[in-house]
């Protein structure tokens, strides 16, 4: 093989296997990943939320299309919560790198119930959605509880 075509394939796997041991050019840009994963995240839960409480008009589609993608993107945010990325733009305690055991079962847990959650919502049961989108929400608010500033 050309060391030219060595290198291009070197970098393809650099490129492509982001998410998983994430590597951010700066903490800043860790910062605003994890938010803007988090935030599309919250966005398509509180969807099928307002749904499963009744503010909104129950549309099977749209819940378990929004759902799956709150699944999905639950994944993404736990890479970017890297040494050194404590300080800036963020509402994110000390605790979650003194505690880190803790914080990645309440990460876990979370990636858990979303996946009910979708689970739930792809079957179209509204009486599953609601109990799936109170224990969801559930392991949304005990991370905030410890690990978010107000
Ligand atoms: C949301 C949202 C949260 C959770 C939490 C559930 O829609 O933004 O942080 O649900 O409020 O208790």
């Amino acid at each position: 093989m050309k060391r030219s075509t060595v290198l291009l394939l070197a970098a393809s796997v650099v490129a492509f296997s982001v998410p998983a041991s994430a590597q951010f050019a700066k903490a800043e840009d860790a910062v605003k990943y994890r938010k803007s994963a988090l935030f599309v995240m919250q966005q398509n839960f509180s969807r099928v939320a307002a749904m499963a409480s009744g503010k909104a008009p129950f549309d099977a589609k749209v819940a378990a299309d929004s759902a799956a993608t709150a699944d999905f993107v639950a994944k993404l945010p736990w890479a970017a919560f890297g040494e050194g990325t404590d300080k800036g733009d963020t509402r994110a305690k000390p605790e979650i790198w003194k505690e880190s055991a803790k914080f990645k079962e309440y990460a876990d847990k979370m990636q858990a119930e979303m996946s009910k959650l979708s689970a739930a919502a792809k079957s179209g049961n509204l009486g599953n959605i609601k109990a799936a989108v109170s224990a969801t929400g559930g392991t949304c608010k005990s991370c905030h509880d410890d690990f978010r500033k107000e």
